[in-house]
């Protein structure tokens, strides 16, 4: 018997919660690597993103979804349809909140009606994360974490800071009470099933949310045109088109002399590099496609519906 026939505890688990409550960094600090895109902007992932955890005795399939919100937008309905399907198909939740994120009463008591409505719909065992502590006064942690024990039966509720990766073993520990014993249902030297397409796509989107501010990155999305790998010259070259609603945003975009398109440029060039362990050579430009984000046929096109 190899290694992938031993039964191990294994299965999937969905990280979900609000925009912004450090998903992706989670993810990210489960798997020891970068695969999920983190920037401090709400509504940054906007597609399922797995991320496979192997250890001796254990694969944790993690789902990486983006944020739960009110959503009126197709764009935005897509991202909450993403993230609340991923409840029906995993074995475990992970349900993460911005513990630091204070508001005034009134619109708390809305958060916590909205978060309640959520979490009516965990089917499978969850787990309450109270993420970023590092930013909290500890005595507040206590009544967080009772409150939000009443609203739904959590299997366990963990004070953690995704950022540092403190509270990830205890948090492993826990996933792996609830996963049942089976395969690996993933190679165990791939930590992604995502293409490297797919993630320089995100790399350069990642870019724009970091250095643009306000709606602009929200009415970008990132289409690789074309993505050759010339083993012989250890080079790849990627022509990439950033798409945006209307003129006046590609001109945001493009900057003053080109500036700040060559800085997305060169700050995902080395990114992708890293993850390529190759040089690239990166050639963006900027498109307008009016309204993009309410065709459905574009959207298809970028792995959404
Ligand atoms: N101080 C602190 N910041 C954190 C922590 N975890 C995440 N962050 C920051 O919070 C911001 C959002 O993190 P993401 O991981 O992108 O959050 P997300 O939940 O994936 O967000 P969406 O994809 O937009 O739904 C980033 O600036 C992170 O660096 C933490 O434990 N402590
Ligand atoms: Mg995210």
């Amino acid at each position: 018997m190899n290694q992938t026939d031993t039964p191990v505890r294994s299965g999937m688990v969905a990280i979900v919660g609000p925009p912004n409550a450090g998903k992706s960094t989670l993810m990210n600090a489960l798997l020891g690597q970068k695969i999920s895109i983190v920037t401090p902007k709400p509504q940054t992932t906007r597609n399922r993103i797995l991320g496979v955890v192997n250890d001796e005795g254990y694969q944790i399939v993690l789902i990486d979804t983006p944020g739960l919100h009110k959503a009126d937008q197709p764009l935005n309905r897509e991202m909450v349809r993403i993230a609340l399907e991923s409840l029906s198909e995993v074995d475990a939740v992970l349900f993460l909140l911005d513990a630091s994120a204070s508001l005034p009463e009134k619109l708390q008591a809305e958060k916590d009606r909205e978060l309640s409505e959520y979490m009516a719909r965990l089917q499978a065992p969850a787990i309450l994360i109270l993420n970023k502590v590092d930013l909290l006064d500890k005595e507040k942690l206590l009544p967080l974490i009772e409150m939000y024990a009443r609203i739904h039966p959590f299997q366990a509720v963990l004070p953690m800071s995704a950022l540092h990766a403190d509270g990830t073993e205890r948090l492993i520990a826990e996933i792996l009470q609830i996963l049942p014993l089976g395969p690996r249902y993933y190679p165990d030297d791939i930590p992604t099933d995502a293409t490297e397409r797919f993630l320089a796509a995100e790399i350069i989107r990642e870019k724009i949310f970091l250095q643009i501010g306000q709606e602009v990155p929200y009415s970008s999305a990132v289409l690789i045109e074309s993505f050759k790998e010339e083993t012989e010259k250890g080079m790849v070259t990627i022509h990439a088109a950033i798409v945006v609603e209307r003129t006046s945003q590609k001109g945001i975009i493009i900057g003053k002399g080109g500036g700040t398109l060559k800085r997305i440029g060169t700050a995902a060039r080395r990114d992708i590099e890293k993850m390529m362990e190759q040089k690239v050579l990166l050639k963006l430009w900027v498109k307008v496609k009016k309204n993009w984000s309410q065709d459905e046929r574009f959207l298809k096109e970028l792995g959404y519906f």
